[in-house]
């Protein structure tokens, strides 16, 4: 069997789950160290896909990755070589995947693995697939985008293994760290997968709507596994409540909309694939076809840029700009992110990133200013360099599909970018100059044009992914020219329908009252057919004059975004920057110098009731309406700590021989919210308690364990979810069933009286505060 006699030809069929055959035995171990313990129990499972009609049976290696691993002392290598020849050994006409999922350790900036590590655990895993004889790659139920991106840079580089590609959504249509469907598409497509897809989380009578948006927007073939339903637990067993012939007929629906891979997730059988192989034979098969968007994106958000004006903000840019410069040098990233916040407050959309400072490390600055921007910021980038490395690093490190600044139809220009943006996938910016400078004529212009869509066109880039930049003089020098900018720009967009960028103000370069100038030209443009300018976003007059151009040009539907900027005064918290503004922004050198000052005059639990809290709240709440995402949420918590972190410094250090009880505390299991408890924490110790800190998602035993040792008369739980609420109450019944004069506290924002009373709590702590005036009080034997 061949696969590309199979893609996007006919329905490939993939297996069902591994690990729900294994438990199925019962067997409780790691399932890819059976690939060693029990090499019969996975063949016959491989045996039984097969028989069911799978054209593609998956290694029993999901987990088989050395930082899972480490634990085993055993290495990936060496499951993998098994799982594989496992597999072989049953193979008939039927291909072998080598399955891979996420490592296991959040990346940065969510977690502490970086980007390059998550690359070599990964590496080390295909360099085995491939030699050891796998057909194919499949990437499978990753979560983090920039994970799956570091997975699949690693398969590109290291083999020549086709590569699959499936991420897993919950119910509000996203994945855990926040990337839609149509996100996943513009990076997976950019990296030039051979198909893509979702799996696991949802059942198939689920996912209609995500399968709805893969049909309308992929270009690659897709690939839908879903769970056999959402998971139950029974007398210790998994159940999975949709059966083989529900799930049937669910799928059935889902391949009649026009996917092209179907397969099983957890909780299915060779039954379900068996019948799947039947439905497969009856239903008619539709090819995927170029569905020619010009997306770019970032983790979350994505545009297809060929539609409506898209603002790029082009103040990251030293060039005249001496703060910027300096802040560079110096390496003040919070200035850079800060400029960076500054042009989406104003209505930037996509965010132009230059480095270009003489005698510094280019590289090394784009890299980290990418990453630090990419933490804070949801809008997409333009890496704006003229040296080929530090575009390579910038796209490598840039989580999303960017736009780069610039090719142009210089032959050595284009052998040098084209290669790098095929690699990664990105937009490109193409200036219609070549060794002979800039043209005068429009024909020439559009020669040169034509010229670089066509080289483009041979290292596979399409013209959905250039964007033509016909340049703008200054009209005091070339005023014959500039006109001929401008007709040249009406007639590609109507010719071509080429997508268009200028840098406008050049426009006014040499001439009094530029603002004047740079506007009017701004609505020439617009109107010739210029879709994304490239503009100083604090200049009131551009945006302005592109707020009402999208009025006048029927592009803001029922004057929308206008009415919603002009009808009422916008809140001005950019300018004040306020505590407040720089928790919610992640500004962090910000926020510990606001901290400082406030401090100075202001209580410290005032500043934690009256500012801290309510901030929080604030972000929780837009991450609970997905205004922001899980890393803009961690940022925030990120600074919070920061001022936390002031106050504890501010509050004084106590003496020790006046220490009172010994209080036990702990977020419990489950949980890692711990900022409210230490809170309480510091505010307690402050008043004399010796507190006893367990930390956070702290097992009950654990907290057993501390009151036996340290004979604790009080403990303090903290809970924040609903779903650790069920924690909070089974360690307050074991604490009780153990100790019969043991207090217990408990608080957090989902804690209530009334629960306190329901799991015989003594005490419910609305704050700090009220725990301290509890404790005052209270007797203890
Ligand atoms: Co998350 N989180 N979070 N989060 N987070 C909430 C709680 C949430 C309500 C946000 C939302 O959706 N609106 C939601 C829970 C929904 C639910 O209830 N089911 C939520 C979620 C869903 C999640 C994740 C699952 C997100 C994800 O990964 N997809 C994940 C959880 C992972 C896990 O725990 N297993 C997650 C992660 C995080 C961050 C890591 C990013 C970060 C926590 C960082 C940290 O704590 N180190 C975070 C944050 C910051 C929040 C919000 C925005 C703020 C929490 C906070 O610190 N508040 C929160 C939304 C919100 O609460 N409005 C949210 C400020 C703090 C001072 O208040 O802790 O209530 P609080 O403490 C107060 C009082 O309650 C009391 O005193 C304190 C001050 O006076 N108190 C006690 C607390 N403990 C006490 C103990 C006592 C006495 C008083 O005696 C012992």
């Amino acid at each position: 069997m061949n696969l590309s006699n199979l893609l996007n030809k006919k329905f490939i069929l993939f297996d069902g789950a591994m690990g729900s055959m294994i438990q199925k035995e019962n067997i409780n171990t790691l399932p890819e160290l059976l690939n060693l313990e029990n090499p019969n129990l996975i063949r016959s499972i491989h045996k039984k896909y097969i028989e069911a009609g799978a054209d593609i049976i998956t290694t029993n290696t999901f987990g088989a990755n050395n930082h899972k691993l480490k634990k085993y002392n055993v290495d990936s290598d060496l499951i993998i070589k098994n799982a594989i020849e496992i597999a072989k050994s049953v193979q008939k006409n039927n291909l072998i995947a080598l399955d891979i999922g996420p490592i296991g350790r959040m990346i940065e900036p969510m977690g502490k693995m970086t980007f390059d590590e998550s690359y070599e655990f990964f590496k080390k895993q295909v360099i085995a697939g491939e030699k050891y004889g796998a057909d194919l790659i499949l990437f499978e139920t990753f979560s983090d985008i920039y994970e799956l991106k570091s997975g699949i840079l690693s398969a590109k580089e290291n083999t020549k293994l086709p590569i699959f590609a499936t991420m897993t959504f919950s119910d509000d249509k996203r994945t855990f760290t926040g990337t839609d469907i149509k996100t996943m598409i513009s990076v997976l497509e950019g990296l030039n997968v051979n198909a893509l897809g979702i799996n696991c989380s949802l059942g198939p009578d689920k996912m209609g709507s995500l399968v709805d948006k893969l049909v309308k927007y992929s270009s690659t073939p897709i690939i839908v596994q879903a769970n056999a339903g959402l998971p139950d637990y029974k007398n210790g067993n998994t159940i999975y409540n949709i059966n083989s012939n529900e799930y049937n007929e669910h799928t059935k629906k889902l391949m009649n909309k026009g996917i092209q891979i179907i397969g099983g997730c957890c909780g299915t059988t060779d039954e379900y694939i068996r019948k799947l192989n039947n439905s497969r034979k009856q239903i008619p098969f539709k090819p995927v076809f170029d569905k020619n968007y010009s997306f770019i994106s970032s983790y979350s958000k994505t545009y297809d840029v060929s539609k409506n004006i898209h603002i790029i903000g082009e103040r990251i840019n030293p060039t005249g700009k001496k703060k910027l410069r300096q802040a560079i040098i110096e390496e003040n990233m919070e200035y850079i992110t800060n400029l960076a916040l500054k042009q989406k407050e104003e209505g930037a959309e996509i965010l132009d990133v230059n480095m270009g400072v003489p005698k510094i490390d280019e590289n090394k600055l784009m890299i980290k200013s990418i990453k630090e921007i990419q933490k804070l910021i949801d809008i997409p980038l333009q890496i704006d360099s003229t040296n080929i490395e530090v575009i390579d690093n910038g796209l490598r490190y840039y989580n999303g599909k960017a736009i780069i600044n610039s090719v142009n139809g210089k032959k050595n220009s284009m052998e040098e970018i084209f290669p790098v943006i095929k690699k990664y996938g990105a937009m490109v910016i193409c200036l219609t100059l070549n060794e002979d400078g800039i043209p005068e004529t429009m024909e020439k212009r559009l020669q040169i044009a034509k010229n670089i869509e066509n080289t483009a066109l041979k290292y596979g880039i399409s013209k959905k992914d250039l964007i033509f930049d016909f340049l703008v003089l200054a009209v005091s020098a070339q005023q014959n020219e500039l006109y001929n900018t401008l007709s040249t720009l009406s007639y590609v967009k109507n010719t071509y329908n080429y997508n268009t960028t200028l840098g406008v103000s050049n426009v006014s370069f040499g001439l009094p009252n530029r603002k004047i100038l740079n506007r009017t030209f701004l609505a020439m443009a617009l109107q010739a057919g210029l879709n994304l300018p490239i503009i100083n976003t604090s200049s009131q007059d551009m945006m302005d004059t592109i707020n009402s151009y999208k009025v006048l040009a029927n592009i803001d539907k029922d004057c929308k975004k206008y009415i919603s900027i002009y009808s009422e005064q916008k809140e001005e918290e950019l300018k004040n920057e306020t505590l407040e503004y720089c928790i919610e922004n992640g500004l962090k050198e910000k926020t510990k110098i606001i901290t400082i000052e406030k401090l100075k005059n202001t209580d410290p639990l005032e500043i934690i009731n009256n500012i801290l809290i309510p901030t929080l709240n604030k972000v929780g709440d837009k991450y609970e309406k997905e205004i922001i995402f899980l890393p803009q949420l961690i940022q925030s918590a990120e600074t919070a700590k920061i001022v936390f972190k002031e106050i504890k410094n501010k509050l004084p250090d106590l003496d020790s021989s006046n220490k009172k009880d010994k209080i036990i505390l702990a977020t419990v299991e489950g949980d890692i919210h711990d900022i409210g408890k230490n809170i309480v924490k510091v505010i307690l110790e402050n008043y004399g308690y010796e507190i006893i800190d367990l930390g956070k998602d702290v097992a009950c035993n654990k907290i057993i364990e501390k009151i036996q040792d340290s004979k604790a008369k009080i403990v303090g739980l903290s809970a924040l979810m609903t779903t650790t609420l069920i924690n909070m109450e089974n360690t307050v019944k074991e604490i009780r069933k153990k100790f019969d004069d043991i207090k217990i506290i408990i608080g957090g924002a989902v804690v209530t009286k009334t629960f306190a009373n329901s799991i015989g709590a003594d005490f419910y702590a609305k704050d700090a505060r009220e725990a301290l005036k509890y404790l005052e009080k209270v007797p203890l034997n």
